[in-house]
């Protein structure tokens, strides 16, 4: 079976509706802190875990036979740097109570998220390679970098195959993103379809990797579906996907919405986008695994705001 931690979460949300369209709702179980209901999660079974539980994390992996995890449970940009070392529990130890299971021959496979948030001062702002210097200035950054070199450790010394992609920001409508930087880019598509304008807090010229949840779940679909041996890279996978500033995705906006508009406030958020990448060259996952791409900025617009005039305005 297949456990989700934060499967409740942005990615978690899309990424166990394909694994249970895939392998069935009996294969997949979903975790995460809330309490269950119904319509939480499409998976067959929910367990309320909270994955710095080392012991209940071990008994629920026995319990269910579980083979393959995708851990997704972490703090993001914006919440780490509110609480530091909370981040750092959460974002790094239980990735490391998964991988040590692993080399216990408890699991297969793991996948783990890290983020182009790895990526830090004294590097070229576009197209950032694979194996540049990773020299982080946030909370978030710095847990991500420490993940990686963990994976990259598990694999060299005891053949774990644990498998990372260092994503974007990530833009979806089905479940809101949480405490990000590129958020904006999500928050835009619900103020435009609900009050037709929009404040961003980060600065009209600032450009961020991005891509579309259809695009990102794939990938990572992709990345777990590969042979082994086809993967050359064990820290995690560089994925560019799309590159804009809030200014060329509002003009996108105005395409479809002619009357929208929008203006700038930046808050602290603004710092740490600064410190990140505009793009990103991503030449090694195309390589190894076929990675590709299927929503361009305007056909991502287009679906944002189809989607979210339906989920809001119903
Ligand atoms: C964040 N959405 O903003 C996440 C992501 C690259 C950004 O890691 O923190």
């Amino acid at each position: 079976k297949i456990l989700i931690t934060g499967a409740l979460g942005q990615i978690g949300t899309e990424l166990t509706n394909r694994l249970v369209e895939i392998h069935g709702a009996e294969n997949v179980v979903a975790s995460g802190l809330d309490r269950w209901d119904k319509n939480l999660t499409s998976a067959g079974f929910y367990e309320r875990m909270d994955v710095t539980n080392t012991q209940l994390v071990r008994q629920i992996i026995k319990d269910y036979e579980i083979t393959t995890v995708y851990h997704l449970a972490s703090l993001l940009s914006g919440t780490s740097e509110k609480q530091p070392l909370f981040a750092w529990k959460l974002n790094v130890e239980p990735l490391l109570n998964f991988c040590e299971m692993a080399k216990e021959g408890l699991l297969k496979k793991i996948f783990w998220p890290s983020s182009i948030a790895v990526f830090g001062k004294g590097i070229p702002k576009e197209n950032v390679g694979q194996d540049v210097v990773l020299n982080p200035t946030t909370v978030y950054g710095i847990s991500k970098m420490a993940g990686e070199k963990w994976c990259e450790y598990y694999h060299d010394k005891f053949g774990v195959d644990v498998r990372s992609i260092r994503y974007p920001g990530l833009i979806s409508w089905k479940t809101p993103a949480g405490g990000g930087t590129t958020d904006y880019a999500v928050e835009i598509f619900y103020e435009a379809v609900e009050n037709g304008k929009y404040t961003s807090f980060i600065s009209e010229n600032t450009a961020m990797p991005m891509l579309y949840m259809d695009d990102a779940i794939n990938a990572t679909l992709k990345l777990m579906a590969a042979p082994k041996e086809s993967l050359t890279v064990h820290t995690s996978y560089n994925l560019g996907g799309l590159s804009f500033t809030p200014k060329e995705l509002a003009d996108e906006i105005k395409k479809v919405m002619p009357d929208f508009s929008i203006d700038y406030k930046p808050d602290f958020r603004q710092a740490i986008a600064d410190s990140w990448p505009a793009s990103i060259d991503d030449a090694v996952a195309k390589k190894d695994w076929g990675l590709s791409y299927d929503f361009s900025i305007s056909e991502m617009t287009k679906e944002m705001l189809n989607n979210l005039r339906i989920k809001l305005l119903k």
